[in-house]
């Protein structure tokens, strides 16, 4: 089977699987697993902060951070197809009873005039604003890298209304190998950001959880309340550190595929796709219905699967493809073929 339906789905290399066998370990909740320590430290050396926590998932590290930055009953700015809101269950509503505040844009992107205009005034009888969050790069939007003048435009109007910001930097290293800035620049401005290790750095489990010192010591305490306290998990650490050291600079060749992917795709018929919005290794697009009355991207995946070739329906009319580093240009090649044979059969 060739699966494009995530960057998830990648197995632990075989570097990751030795250094998992021969990981140090103790109990991470006492604070003494060495491996875990070494690979907070050096995610809080990548991202240039002070601290890091090392968190099971990356929903975990997102309502984490929604609960450190909010109070019961306030506000939370997002993007509308964003992945805090869209994919996590309602956390935000049933771990900290806080509402999202969708923005709908065009091309995946806010402006801070619209973040500005959606901000409710700090008075007695307004619900209360608390935090912006970010996603870089945007999963639904096709994996749109999101740069570090954006960035800091958004936190500049956040923080001057007295929200925090968190940034979703799931595949925060994708943003930067696409923009060319470091994951570090890109994050600057925002008060935590949390980052996989489990995407396309192929790590089999983890994601982190950066801030200041106070912000993470709060975390750590949250992590326990939210069941995430861990014993000895520096054999699952172990793998998170060669995802970091040996993993990040090999992205560009996913984002290269993915483009291949979708210029492929784009000359499909019922495909709508523009091959120039495909920046990293996430390839979303809609699928014209053959009929009325067929969901056509559920048709459409059955028929992949078929052929041996395994993608994601979004709704009725959106597929993903999504590219790591199982995919080499052979299954680029099959997958096209098989995409082919489906619609124009
Ligand atoms: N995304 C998954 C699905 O949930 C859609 C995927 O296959 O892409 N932030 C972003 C931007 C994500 O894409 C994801 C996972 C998460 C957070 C949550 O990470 P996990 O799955 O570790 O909880």
């Amino acid at each position: 089977m060739i699966d494009l339906r995530s960057d998830t789905v990648t197995r632990p290399t075989p570097a990751m699987r030795r250094a998992m066998a021969e990981a140090e370990v103790g109990d991470d909740v006492y604070g003494e697993d060495p491996t875990v320590r070494r690979l907070e430290e050096l995610a809080a050396e990548r991202l240039e902060r002070a601290a890091a926590l090392f968190v099971p998932t990356g929903t975990m590290g997102n309502q984490i951070a929604v609960h450190i930055h909010t109070t019961p009953g306030s506000e939370v700015i997002i993007e509308a197809r964003g992945h805090i809101s869209n994919f996590e269950m309602g956390a935000m509503a049933v771990w900290s009873g806080a509402l999202p505040r969708p923005i709908v844009t065009e091309r995946g992107l806010l402006e801070p005039a619209q973040v500005e205009a959606v901000i409710n005034p700090r008075v007695t009888y307004r619900t209360p604003t608390r935090l912006l969050c970010l996603e870089n790069t945007h999963n639904l939007w096709s994996g749109l890298p999101m740069d570090a003048p954006l960035t800091r435009a958004l936190a500049r109007v956040a923080h001057a209304h007295g929200l925090k910001v968190h940034l979703d930097g799931a595949r925060i290293f994708n943003a930067a190998a696409a923009t060319g800035t470091s994951a570090a620049e890109l994050a600057r401005t925002c008060d935590t950001v949390m980052f996989c290790l489990s995407k396309g750095l192929a790590a089999p489990v983890g994601s982190i959880l950066v801030g200041d010192e106070e912000l993470i010591a709060e975390a750590r305490r949250v992590r326990k309340l939210f069941g995430g306290g861990m014993r000895q998990v520096g054999v699952l650490a172990a793998a998170g550190i060669v995802a970091l050291t040996e993993m990040v600079d090999r992205l560009g060749d996913d984002h290269r595929r993915a483009r291949l992917l979708a210029e492929g795709l784009a000359e499909l018929p019922r495909v709508r796709l523009d091959p120039e919005s495909v920046q990293t290794n996430i390839v979303v697009f809609r699928l014209a219905p053959r009929a009325a009355s067929v969901p056509p991207a559920a048709v459409f995946t059955a028929g992949m699967k078929e052929r041996g070739v395994l993608c994601g329906a979004f709704g009725a009319h959106e597929v993903r493809m999504v590219t790591h580093y199982e995919i080499g240009d052979a299954e680029i090649e099959s997958a096209l073929g098989a995409a082919r044979d489906v619609l124009t059969e």
